[in-house]
């Protein structure tokens, strides 16, 4: 039995969440809409109801430009640029003050802002990418120029990615001439989700010490839970394995900046909306110490009859 109990993983419990309304980083509006319906779907509530101390900061104000012109294939390169920059600014205050930074986007290009502001604070942290595709195309490897698919370009060595299936050519091959670290789905059904998160971990943080960045594109999961997506691969992780990933992670106490991307509720109808969200939300407060074996209590005592009744002290 797992004796780590929710009363081992108090301090971190407070955090700050910070909107990323970017849609700018692929071709369909919607994204822009993730952070508010995230909300409406009682992110904030939940977190509080499981104790934790949390504060809203509301939206990054994007702003964004009419005349955006393309920078050789590479699409809305000023508007995302742009917004990139003040998404930094602002996680990088919710760091400093609240230590724990919860970013709700918006397309994956939210990660080049948040990461770039979580470097500022942790320039030792790593990063655990868990979504269907790899992320790593550049503009001379990608055919869209959606620079959603080209936020990470960081060292090789401070990332992990879990959970791909979707993984163009170009991307592949700067994978294996780098000897990066992609756990791909198959590699998560031949060996079990423990291992392949405990090989993701050891490979970019193997001394367990280092601030952790989960930037988790909800694409990850597999479309019957996670249906609004912009971008959706069948076969992919399960809600329980999510949960248990985000259980894992909590455990370890590391876990500073936690992105989740491309919840775009312009697709699909509103019960794949509100099953999309509350995947998304069932997931996130697993993260925050949801356990799924219950929370340990700080504040119950077991009634005295009940400890008698199974002989747990003396009847007097
Ligand atoms: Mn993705």
């Amino acid at each position: 039995m797992d004796k780590r109990r929710n009363s081992e993983i108090g301090t971190w419990r407070k955090l700050g969440v910070v909107g990323v309304p970017v849609s700018k980083g692929q071709r369909r509006d919607g994204t822009e809409k993730g952070p508010q319906a995230l909300r409406d779907g009682g992110l904030v509530e939940r977190l509080k109801k499981i104790g934790c101390d949390v504060k809203d900061h509301g939206d990054v104000n994007f702003g964004y430009l009419d005349e955006d012109l393309p920078h050789e294939n590479v699409k809305n390169p000023r508007n995302v640029a742009m917004g990139s920059l003040r998404t930094a600014d602002e996680v990088e205050k919710c760091l400093r003050t609240e230590g724990h930074c919860l970013a709700i986007g918006g397309d994956h290009s939210m990660a080049i802002g948040t990461i770039m502001g979580h470097a500022r604070v942790h320039p030792d942290m790593v990063v655990l990418w868990i979504d269907a595709h790899a992320d790593i195309n550049t503009p001379l490897t990608s055919d869209s120029g959606n620079i959603h698919g080209m936020p990470l370009s960081i060292k090789v060595d401070q990332i992990a990615w879990i959970g791909l299936r979707d993984v163009d050519p170009g991307e592949r091959k700067i994978i294996e001439k780098f000897g990066m670290n992609a756990f791909s789905m198959h590699d998560v059904d031949n060996n079990g989700i423990k291992e392949i998160l405990k090989k993701a971990l050891d490979a970019v943080d193997p001394t367990g010490t280092k601030p952790i960045h989960v930037s988790f594109d909800v694409d990850a999961m597999d479309p019957t839970h996670t249906p609004s997506t912009g971008t959706p691969v069948s076969g992919g992780l399960s809600v329980r394995e999510m949960c248990f990933i985000a259980e894992e992670l909590a455990l370890t106490g590391r876990v500073a900046m936690l992105d989740i991307a491309e919840v775009n509720p312009n697709i699909g109808d509103e019960k794949d909306v509100n099953q999309t969200v509350n995947s998304t939300l069932d997931v996130v407060s697993r993260f925050y110490g949801h356990r799924r074996q219950g929370l340990f209590p700080t504040n119950y005592e077991i009634p005295t009859a009940i400890l008698r009744r199974n002989s747990l002290i003396n009847a007097s």
